[in-house]
């Protein structure tokens, strides 16, 4: 039986309401030494999944700390499963941190970050990847993030992946009836029928896989990296998008040194946009490093965007840009528009095959529109609905991988009409990858891992 852990689970600051919330068995009995309800505290008089208004007294001293309301949610129907209590305390940083004291005193053991939802993971409310869905909802900042983690928290992803490894549990228990009668072994037909079940498992993940950059770029956002000579205006672009003065612009080339990343909202997603020193020939030394960053950054971007400088004639180092980004996703934008153009956009278009250029000037924040729009329709989808199930972690993709390596090793094996040994051995192991995505056949050192990046209370 698990100790009774406590938590305040409101962000700390001041505000209407904080809540402290418990879950363990001692739950109540903690609560019940420190409230009082107007009409006395009896245990009998306080019922399940209803608030309680009362007061909250130190019992040492007997005086009142805070009035609150009180509601205990009775085992299994609750967030952990568990007892647990929910106390909504006035939102004062000092009052609830008294509160959880009085708790702590008298039973209750601080909870660990995430405790509360790997109690609910332990105690079978919610799968893992239910679990990650509830970190991942916490920290949505768009429309799109927020959509993704909610349908992965109802299960649409543990539903999807069930359905996979029931698919393979039915051909593993025609392969394990074939072990265990080796007289009849795995007749032709059951054997085609098996290679049939296993190639549309396969055809099922493979998709699964393919959903997963859209799902990344819907829970954290499209990695957009700019990059251009130093002085075409990077820096105030990132200031436009932002609509703060955030990274220092001068007039002086090489003034952005280090990589600086900041998220921008664009309609219903967001987009961590990476600024950087940018690219030229014969850098001096700190430059030499920033130059390293800016094609790390490059290298790892959804998108890059090129930017060019309308008011100076192009030169060798706009050539270098060039080459250094011709085969990666980009949109050129051609920045200083509110200047007299010095070259001919013929010039530009012999350098970088383009057919789409983004004319903008940072300065007057003109054009920024018609520059948001194209990097939303380059970074999102449209066509994917964000309904369909899809995968948004790395941890699953891996898992999915996985499967899909040992699922091909099992067909192999029965399209050589291998023994059933071989069948069920590689059959297991893309089951339990599968089932490593709902947490079943997982190590507590990577739970560890999960549940860590969680904020304590949650
Ligand atoms: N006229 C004009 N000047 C700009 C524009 N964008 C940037 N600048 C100026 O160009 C210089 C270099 O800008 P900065 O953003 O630091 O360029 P970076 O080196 O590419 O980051 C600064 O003096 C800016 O004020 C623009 O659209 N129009
Ligand atoms: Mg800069």
């Amino acid at each position: 039986m698990s100790d009774t852990i406590a938590a305040i689970a409101t962000p700390t600051g001041e505000g209407g309401i904080s809540i402290i919330r418990f879950s363990g068995v001692d739950s109540l009995s903690v609560a019940l030494k420190l409230f009082c309800t107007p009409s006395g505290n009896s245990v009998e008089k306080l019922s399940p999944h209803k608030a309680h208004f009362g007061s909250i007294y130190d019992p040492t001293t007997r005086k009142c700390v805070d009035e609150v309301v009180l509601t205990w949610f009775k085992t299994p129907k609750s967030y952990t499963g568990e007892d647990a209590v929910e106390i909504s305390a006035h939102g004062g940083i000092f009052v609830s941190s008294r509160i959880l004291g009085l708790a702590l005193d008298h039973g209750a053991r601080l909870a660990e970050p995430g405790e509360f939802t790997r109690r609910a993971f332990m105690n079978g409310r919610i799968d893992l990847s239910q679990a990650e869905a509830v970190a991942d909802l916490i920290s949505a900042s768009s429309d799109r993030a927020l959509q993704a983690s909610v349908m992965q928290l109802k299960g649409r992803l543990s539903k999807k992946i069930t359905a996979l490894y029931d698919r393979l549990l039915f051909v593993l228990s025609q392969t394990e009836a074939a072990i265990d009668f080796p007289e009849e072994g795995l007749d032709f037909q059951k054997r085609e029928q098996s290679i049939i079940e296993l190639k549309q498992a396969r055809e099922e993940i493979s998709d699964l896989i393919g959903t997963y950059k859209q799902g990344r770029i819907s829970r954290e956002g499209a990695s957009v990296a700019l990059t251009g000579k130093p002085n075409v205006g990077k820096s105030s672009l990132l200031n436009a998008l932002l609509q703060e003065d955030r990274a220092i612009v001068t007039p002086h080339p090489g003034t952005t040194r280090d990589t600086l990343e900041e998220k921008v909202r664009i309609k219903d997603t967001h987009i961590n946009i990476i600024d950087s020193a940018g690219l030229r020939n014969h850098p001096e030394i700190i430059e030499q490093e920033g130059i390293r960053r800016t094609r790390s950054a490059i290298a790892n971007a959804d998108l890059t965007l090129v930017v060019f400088d309308r008011s100076l004639p192009l030169d060798e180092n706009d050539d270098l840009v060039c080459q250094e980004t011709h085969n990666k996703p980009t949109l050129i934008v051609i920045n200083k528009c509110d200047l007299p153009e010095q070259w001919s956009i013929e010039n530009l278009k012999e350098k970088i095959k383009t057919d789409t250029l983004i004319f903008i000037s940072a300065k007057e924040r003109s054009g920024l529109d018609s520059l948001i729009d194209s990097i939303y329709n380059c970074v999102i989808n449209v066509d994917k609905n964000n309904d369909d199930v899809f995968i948004s972690r790395e941890r699953h993709r891996l898992s999915l991988v996985q499967a899909s390596s040992s699922l091909e090793k099992t067909l192999v094996s029965l399209e050589k009409q291998l023994s059933e040994e071989f069948v069920a051995i590689d059959l297991n192991i893309a089951m339990n990858h599968l089932a490593a995505i709902l947490g079943k056949t997982i190590e507590d050192e990577l739970l560890d891992k999960i549940f860590n990046s969680f904020c304590i209370g949650k």
